[in-house]
């Protein structure tokens, strides 16, 4: 799984370089000039960034995005010695963001077809394919939805792949006027531009969250909310950090309560062993994180698919090569995974069916805070092969026929818009709330799950051997595998 992760990211850097040359051909620079490259240039902390601006001008870069609010400015520029061209006074560091980008984890979509589509079953809410939905049932809906169904005052950032604005169950869900795309670090609020182009992961995302209960194919969680594409995963499939900076900065000025993230940007590969170079990259999302939550808004996101213990990250390298304190203390602090590990991000596990941990769900005491149905297709046969409907069933654009549907997918990308449902059930009943007391509330109203005992490992025949999936679960009623619990959305507005 890293070394996949790493070729991964080689690949996308050299997508970069391939787009910069062919930008940098049509210039005529008095200067050398190298591939047009994106640079995060931080000012201290505080400070605004015009001192940082002048510098960025005269070392030949252009500003795309001004963040004063985090002293963040986002450059490009073909200068191949920017770096150390801009270094001066109201810089504090400045990093080129080539290579950085993560590949979105994107489980292919298994779609349901058009007659199953029709065919209408007597739920209470009305919804053909409700009865499809287990995961529903499992967080106390449709109980919910008779108590409260979603104040459309409740904005939920969908950061991810774009939202299909065409879906009949999405289609009145969106608040257009909130939504964009960051890709490249810049706005863009043309309808088309935060559209999916490659993939439907942000439409399924989206669909979860909010779907409508109109008679029409399935149900969200929290169908009265609005919902904002905020477009941050480009059409190779990655998530560049100036995306995500944008992102989060629309989020807070933008009256967002909430922002789902179901990607997962690690820099904890490349990054943290040897590599100070990258550090003000990470520092420049971490300032967005912090300065949404400053403005209101809960920030969710998926622990990731890899089966990782998330708490024991620096047992798995080993030790530091020169294993001081002072050098430890730096890799925790620089090098987090972003967002899932951002202070006051509420982290999502995944469960299936069957309310035990997914296969494929990170886990880590202290990391996990809540848990949440993302499907697990593989628990039936212990591996062997996969049983679809064990997915999460949500709306569906297939990018290579341009229509809309449904269809199965499974992921902590599905647990995580989960939890973000609840929370905007939760807003949407106790108005008012920081981002701190939803979390806090998120938590205290889930059903605590306990940890299985011993090596837990539901897929021992899978093909890729019968150790792959380990996985060993610690803490008491808040442990590694679930955090508080089960989200439930009737707890939430009982
Ligand atoms: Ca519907
Ligand atoms: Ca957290």
């Amino acid at each position: 799984m890293k070394n996949l992760r790493r070729k991964t990211l080689a690949a996308a850097s050299a997508v970069t370089l391939g787009v910069g040359l062919a930008v940098a051909g049509g210039l005529a620079p008095a200067a050398a000039t190298g591939p047009d490259t994106t640079f995060l240039v931080l000012a201290p902390q505080g400070a605004t960034t015009d001192k940082a601006a002048a510098r960025v001008a005269s070392a030949n870069g252009t500003v795309v995005a001004t963040y004063d609010q985090i002293g963040v400015l986002v450059v490009r520029s073909t200068n191949p010695d920017f770096v150390t061209d801009v270094a001066g006074t109201g810089v504090e560091s400045v990093a080129s963001t080539a290579g950085l980008g993560t590949a979105l984890e994107d489980s292919e979509t298994v779609e349901v077809s058009a007659a199953e589509a029709a065919n209408i079953t007597a739920d209470p809410t009305k919804e053909p394919l409700y009865g499809q939905q287990w995961d529903m049932p499992m967080i106390g809906l449709p109980q919910a939805h008779a108590v409260n169904a979603g104040n459309s005052g409740v904005v939920v950032g969908v950061l991810d792949s774009g939202i299909s604005s065409s879906h009949p169950d999405l289609a009145t869900q969106i608040a257009k006027d909130k939504s964009t795309s960051c890709l490249g670090g810049t706005v863009d609020t043309a309808e088309a531009a935060w559209n999916p182009t490659t993939s439907d992961h942000g439409t399924h995302v989206a669909g979860t969250i909010a779907a409508a209960v109109n008679g029409v194919g399935v149900a969200g969680i929290a169908p009265g909310v609005k919902l904002a594409a905020v477009k941050v995963v480009n059409d190779d499939g990655y998530i560049f950090p100036e995306a995500a900076v944008c992102g989060f900065m629309w989020a807070a000025e933008h009256g967002f309560q909430l922002t789902n993230n179901s990607y997962y940007i690690d820099p904890w590969e490349l990054n943290c062993r040897n590599d100070a170079r990258q550090r003000p990259v990470w520092q420049a999302v971490q300032r967005a994180i912090r300065y949404s939550s400053n403005k209101g808004v809960l920030n969710v996101a998926s622990a990731g698919n890899s089966n990782y213990d998330l708490a024991h990250k620096l047992d798995d390298f080993g030790s530091p090569n020169n294993g001081t304190p002072e050098e430890r203390e730096n890799l925790t602090n620089a090098c987090l995974d972003l967002p899932a590990e951002a202070p006051g991000v509420v982290t999502v596990s995944a469960v299936g069916p069957t309310g035990a941990k997914s296969y494929y769900s990170s886990y880590g005491q202290g990391v996990i805070d809540v848990t949440a149905p993302g499907g697990d297709t593989r628990f039936r046969t212990q591996g062997v092969r996969s049983t679809l409907t064990d997915g999460i069933l949500s709306t569906t654009f297939n990018t290579a026929t341009k229509t809309n549907g449904y269809g199965y997918k499974q992921g902590t990308s599905m647990s995580g818009p989960h939890a973000a449902g609840v929370a905007a059930l939760a807003a949407s009943a106790h108005p008012g709330m920081s981002p701190g007391e939803l979390a806090a509330f998120l938590e205290s109203t889930s059903v605590a799950q306990s940890c299985p005992a011993g090596v837990y490992n539901p897929v021992p025949l899978i093909p890729t051997g019968p150790h792959a999936y380990d996985a060993t679960c610690s803490g008491g009623e808040r442990n590694g595998f679930y955090g508080a619990g089960m989200v439930n959305a009737y707890n939430v507005v009982k």
